[in-house]
């Protein structure tokens, strides 16, 4: 029981220090997402790194997140998120036309 008790206060400190944590990239490219669908896992910290590859600006915008950015062209950002709960988060970028033009995609967090 002690054991157990250890080994999650050692994962939580991991965890609060970005250690075993997963990164996602979203890329933006010819006006869309190039992967529309990204995966995470749920109870650890994920990097989002969006990286804008066209030559002109894009914004990124995770309602369920709250995260809303705008990108230069060929801008890179990273968002660094404690912990997630499962579920379907999708994002879209907010310029205007563009989420119509193909522009959004969903963050899939498994349990
Ligand atoms: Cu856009």
């Amino acid at each position: 029981m002690r054991a157990l008790i250890f080994f999650f206060l050692i994962s939580f400190l991991l965890a609060g220090c970005g250690g075993g944590g997963s990164l996602a990239t979203i890329r933006m490219k010819n006006m869309r997402y190039v992967a529309a669908e990204v995966q995470a896992q749920a109870g650890e910290s994920v990097t989002l790194r969006v990286f804008n590859e066209d030559g002109y600006a894009h914004a990124f915008d995770l309602d369920g997140l709250d995260l809303h950015a705008q990108l230069a062209a060929n801008e890179r950002r990273e968002f660094v998120i404690p912990v997630l709960a499962p579920g379907r988060y999708p994002f879209y970028c907010s310029t205007p036309g563009h989420q119509m033009a193909g522009m959004e995609g969903v963050l899939v967090v498994e349990p």
